[in-house]
């Protein structure tokens, strides 16, 4: 992969979890050192800052579980005229933030991918599909709806911005699930999306798996955006996240999926998310996730061996 212009953004958007904390996540990656990891190989960094918070109008959906939807439709909007502005050149990435800024984030990619005739693949990796819809959710938590609203699922007019484009659910990947609900699952089936779940790496490895999704971003010369929720990895080695999910992706998978996407040169944009450091022990997490972009963006062992056999 040639040398990268990084463009990082903070979205401190927490409104859309079940817990207070994401809106720290820009910073506790920030402070684990995420620019230098990156200029460590070789890559330039341009830090875009952090977004704010914008003002919200009123409105309320008949399903009284929702909450926070003003504000998460307020970010939306934003996230996603900000998204689109900084895919115009080099690599985004977006440091969240609770899942819901991915509704933002890959509307404002589709929205560039289709101007330039590039087909856009999302590769979600999560414990959950976050394929609600504002009537199916239960819990009401936002970040549990971005996948389904990008991909224009019913539900979302009148509430959220309309999409200048949407991702093709055929085109989108998900690893690591292990946690979907009832109407997630009766809504996703029929879509096409390739749905890798933790069953399905444990009895064939991830390395088949997300080279069969890569194939078809290649053949398609798609641009591939990466939304990578904290949750895709077992709680024992990732403690910050407020959903965790037992059965989780370990160290060496995670890094492998990485490691993969980086010999692809495919990944055109990306988001962490997720990410609550209130509930990170000295930052274990935060610098896993440094390290994970690292591998992402081609770091190595062998890099690091003064020689070799
Ligand atoms: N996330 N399906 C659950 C819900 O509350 O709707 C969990 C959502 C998790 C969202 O991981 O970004
Ligand atoms: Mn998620
Ligand atoms: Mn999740
Ligand atoms: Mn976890």
């Amino acid at each position: 992969m040639p040398n990268r212009h990084c463009k990082l953004l903070g979205i401190p958007v927490q409104d859309g979890a079940g817990r207070m904390g994401c809106e720290m996540g820009p910073s506790a990656l920030r402070t684990a050192g995420l620019a230098a990891a990156i200029t460590e190989l070789g890559h330039r960094v341009s830090d875009l800052g952090t977004l704010s918070p914008v003002p919200s109008r009123m409105l309320s959906h008949p399903n009284a579980a929702v909450h926070h939807l003003p504000e998460v439709a307020a970010w939306t909007e934003a996230i996603t005229a900000a998204a689109y502005e900084a895919s115009a050149d080099g690599m985004p990435i977006f440091l969240g933030g609770d899942h819901s800024l991915s509704a933002g984030t890959v509307a404002g990619i589709a929205r560039r991918a289709t101007e330039r005739n590039r087909p856009l693949f999302l590769l979600w990796l999560d414990a959950h599909p976050d394929f609600h819809t504002l009537e199916t959710t239960a819990s009401g938590n936002l970040h549990g709806v971005p996948v389904a609203y990008v991909t224009g699922q019913r539900g979302f007019a009148g509430y959220f911005p309309s999409l200048a484009a949407t991702v093709e659910p055929s085109r989108v990947g998900m690893m690591g699930i292990r946690s979907v609900d009832p109407a997630e699952r009766a809504a996703l089936l029929p879509t096409g999306a390739s749905v890798y779940d933790m069953r399905m790496i444990d009895e064939h490895g991830a390395a088949p798996l997300l080279s069969r999704f890569l194939d078809r971003v290649a053949a398609e010369n798609g641009l591939l955006h990466l939304s990578f929720d904290v949750d895709f990895l077992d709680p024992a080695i990732a403690p910050a996240v407020g959903t965790t999910v037992p059965g989780g992706a370990t160290f060496r998978e995670a890094h492998l999926v990485m490691e993969m996407l980086h010999d692809s040169g495919l990944v055109s944009s990306l988001d962490l998310v997720e990410l609550n450091p209130f509930l990170d022990e000295r930052g274990r997490t935060a610098t896993l996730l440094v390290d994970l972009v690292a591998s992402l963006l081609g770091r190595r062992v062998m890099d690091r061996l003064t020689r070799s056999f």
